[in-house]
């Protein structure tokens, strides 16, 4: 049988090859066991990220010659903020030149010192903008989205209890505002439901006079995933879920090196003019004017064509429909992955697949420097080693999930190289016990994931 069919065809190819085994060892090595500092030279199939390695289409392509890149008023951020608008539903847009410039700007302008951001499961650099200003970010995301094996069909979901909790605890003056991601991440790619964000925006805005604020970055997915999942939305287009989401919440950050299918860009959007005013003033400080904020006027074009392509339904099923085939494959030979799969990608359970590595010895990092330079696969860590120390005692936090992320870039790969890749897993599983664990011998102050460096310790 066959995998999911492409909706397109292909017009311009860029080649790839498979490194010789001897050059992926050294490869390897000289990365320092990780993924990030592997050249790209060296990566025959590349799963680090779904962020900006997306394939653009001809209509993409053609608004690229577009560009109007005039130093304000371009005629591409006038798009830009009708394509917000129709899609989303948002009123007022600011353009940032990537989704953690949106994620400063809103962080540092509605957090004071000692506040609270509760969150459906942290991300790395939005857990770093929360940071900052002086504010921390409690866990609030559902308990079974912290079980690999857990099935529950909205598992980014937050629970209303943890925040009640919060709340009781601290008064609702010490939250900054509530912050709800789409298609968790770090959960393996799960999605909200609508009732949940309803319910979320409920409690917050009419119970507690809280701010809801989203992390949209891949609410197109989710949106999918509710047309697929949720009782009542069969028949409802992507774009009405969307902007029925977006209703829920009194602003958005936004990278739309994901869904948006472009190589780089965000904003922040909001109905709220207060935030409108304060984060466009201060956009002009960090990245650039307010009608261009970082991007050159072709890429808010691409922005603007890529937000309205990528709600189309055919595209995202086939996109949703690739990812789950990859992880069937790895399931069918019993290959322990987080279910149900993701919208973005399929995640391996590092503690079920190593168990003979303690977690000092860090499994998911070694299992994804092991895929590598068994195949030329190239994933990510996304365990102990992104999550990072503990801001206040210093030692390192060991979460429950120890994961490693193979991500689909949108409309790259193949079906055939999902087939290699999987085949690629199955080889190592078979062989797991002679994987040795790594320590890591260099570690950066911010976001250590990206630049720390290990060394293999003996069996
Ligand atoms: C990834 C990328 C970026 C991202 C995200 C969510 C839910 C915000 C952002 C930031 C890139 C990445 C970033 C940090 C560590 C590893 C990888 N996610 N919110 O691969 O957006 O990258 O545009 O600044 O997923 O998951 P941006």
């Amino acid at each position: 049988m066959h995998g999911p069919v492409e909706p397109f065809k292909i017009k311009v190819v860029e080649p790839v090859k498979i490194p010789s085994e001897k050059r992926r060892q050294e490869a390897i090595r000289e990365a320092g066991f990780n993924t990030f500092l592997l050249l790209s030279e060296d990566v025959f199939i590349d799963l680090l990220t779904d962020s900006g390695t997306s394939a653009m289409s001809d209509n993409q392509w053609a608004g690229m010659m577009l560009g109007d890149e005039a130093y304000a008023g371009s005629k591409n951020f006038y798009n830009l903020e009708k394509a917000v608008q129709d899609v989303l539903g948002y009123k007022y847009m600011v353009p940032t030149h990537q989704g953690r410039g949106a994620e400063h700007l809103m962080s540092k302008n509605l957090i004071k010192p000692g506040q609270l951001v509760p969150r459906n499961m942290y991300f790395t650099t939005s857990k770093l903008h929360v940071e900052l200003p002086g504010g921390t970010m409690p866990d609030i995301i559902i308990d079974e989205a912290h079980d690999p094996e857990n099935t529950h069909p909205f598992k980014g979901n937050i629970d209303l209890n943890k925040l009640q909790k919060l709340i009781d605890e601290y008064g609702a003056e010490k939250i900054a505002y509530i912050n709800v991601e789409m298609d968790v991440n770090m959960a393996g790619g799960q999605p909200v439901s609508m009732e949940n964000l309803r319910k979320v925006y409920e409690f917050a805005n009419k119970e507690h006079k809280l701010k809801v604020i989203f992390d949209a970055t891949r609410s197109s997915e989710n949106a999918y995933f509710i047309k697929d999942r949720e009782k009542g939305y069969e028949d409802i287009p992507i774009i009405d879920i969307l902007r029925e989401m977006m209703s829920y919440s009194d602003g958005c950050i936004y990278s739309a090196k994901k869904d948006c299918l472009v190589n780089i860009g965000g904003f922040l959007a909001t109905h709220d003019k207060e935030i409108f005013e304060k984060t466009r003033s201060e956009v002009v400080v960090y990245e650039g004017l307010h009608t261009y904020g970082g991007m050159a006027g072709r890429d808010m074009e691409a922005v603007a064509r890529g937000l309205r392509e990528g709600t189309q339904y055919e595209y995202l099923k086939y996109r949703i429909n690739q990812t789950r085939y990859l992880g069937e494959l790895l399931i069918k030979e019993n290959i322990p992955v987080v279910k149900p799969i993701g919208g973005h990608a399929v995640f391996l359970n590092a503690l079920k697949f190593l168990p003979h590595l303690p977690r000092e010895q860090w499994p998911a990092q070694t299992l994804s420097a092991a895929i590598y330079e068994d195949s030329g696969v190239r994933s990510m860590e996304r365990g102990a080693v992104s999550k990072g120390r503990d801001k206040i005692t210093g030692e390192n936090i060991f979460p429950k999930l120890e994961l490693v992320r193979l991500t689909i870039p949108r409309r790259v790969y193949t079906n055939t190289h999902m087939e290699y890749t999987a085949e690629s897993i199955i080889r190592l599983y078979e062989r797991k016990d002679t994987i040795p664990g790594l320590k890591m011998v260099h570690e950066p102050k911010y976001l250590r994931f990206f630049q720390s460096r290990f060394e293999q310790v003996n069996l």
